[in-house]
């Protein structure tokens, strides 16, 4: 017994040290830890039921992706340490083929991908199955440089795009809150006055396009349960002109009591009540170009 490794031994402890460095690395830095834990998604505990079917499908093809990787990195790995070039090697032919093999690397993949679509049909089937009698119904309006949140009085109304509504609208220095009830289902009604814009509450791990000339029940729409009281972000999530990135919004998830309080609150004010919903337009309070008084808050100009 020396002191000496064998050369396969030094290769092996090389091996372990790099992958070992890159695991350190990984952990020494907290917004990469983060992102681990997440899976790279904005929240790994997302705040609605909708969200945890999507979460899981996520992981699910994080996994399989992986164990697909770890099988074809180790037989690469293998292949070229077993068939290193000897001294004495001559080049072998090259045009040796093996039926049964390309025949698996041909159907294996057709596997993978409709394993995939199948999971992510059924996901989608179940984020985008809709109850007919939602609780709460939000028109929400996107438009250059903010959005609206018009509540409808009731659910049939918010589908038509008419009716009473409470709202609350944010302009290119003002970022709106969206309110919503805890343990309820609310649906959005998605309406865009001028371009394509797409509506994300980030940690809802949701989000849907809103496109112009789409009205009444023709319109873009989905449903979520929020399930966690807590603070959200929200923003346009499609580059839809120079101030996109102004187009951000809070969301509150309140319990009832709360919930109730503040519509109470906004019935109260006149500037939050309207006989039609705000669906942008003429109606906006934000413009195609920033005011005076905007661009003051900063800005990129
Ligand atoms: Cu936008």
């Amino acid at each position: 017994m020396g002191l000496h490794m064998t050369r396969r031994a030094r290769r092996t402890a090389l091996g372990a040290f790099v992958g070992a460095s890159f695991l350190l690395l990984g952990a020494c830095d907290p917004e990469t830890e983060k992102q681990f834990h997440h899976w790279a998604m904005p929240s790994n505990s997302p705040g609605t039921v909708q969200g945890q079917d999507i979460f899981e499908l996520w992981k699910g093809a994080w996994i399989a992706a992986l164990i697909t990787g770890g099988i074809t990195w180790a037989l690469i790995f293998y292949a070229s340490w077993r068939f290193r070039r000897r001294s004495d090697d001559e080049i072998p032919v090259q045009t040796r083929y093996n039926l049964p093999l390309e025949i698996f690397y041909t159907i294996a993949p057709i596997m993978m991908v409709v394993v995939f679509f199948a999971h992510t049909v059924r996901v989608q089937e179940a984020v985008l199955n809709e109850t007919p009698k939602p609780d709460n119904c939000v028109q929400v309006v996107g438009q250059q440089w903010s959005w609206t949140f018009n509540y409808s009085e009731s659910c049939d109304d918010a589908q038509a795009g008419t009716g009473k509504v409470l709202y609350t609208a944010g302009t290119g220095s003002h970022i709106p809150t969206l309110v919503l009830e805890k343990g309820k289902t609310t649906q959005f009604w998605l309406s865009s006055p001028d371009v394509i814009h797409s509506f994300w509450i980030t940690g809802f791990l949701m989000k849907m396009d809103i496109i112009p000339g789409q009205s009444g029940e023709d319109r873009n729409h989905f449903s979520v349960t929020p399930n966690k009281v807590g603070d959200y972000r929200g923003k346009c999530t499609e580059l839809c002109g120079v101030y996109h990135s102004r187009m951000l919004f809070n969301v509150k998830v309140m319990d009832s009591a709360d919930y109730d309080a503040y519509m109470a609150q906004l019935a109260k004010d006149p500037e939050h009540v309207a006989d039609a919903p705000l669906l942008g337009g003429e109606h906006s309070t934000t413009t195609a170009g920033l005011t005076a008084g905007d661009t003051e808050t900063g800005g990129n100009e």
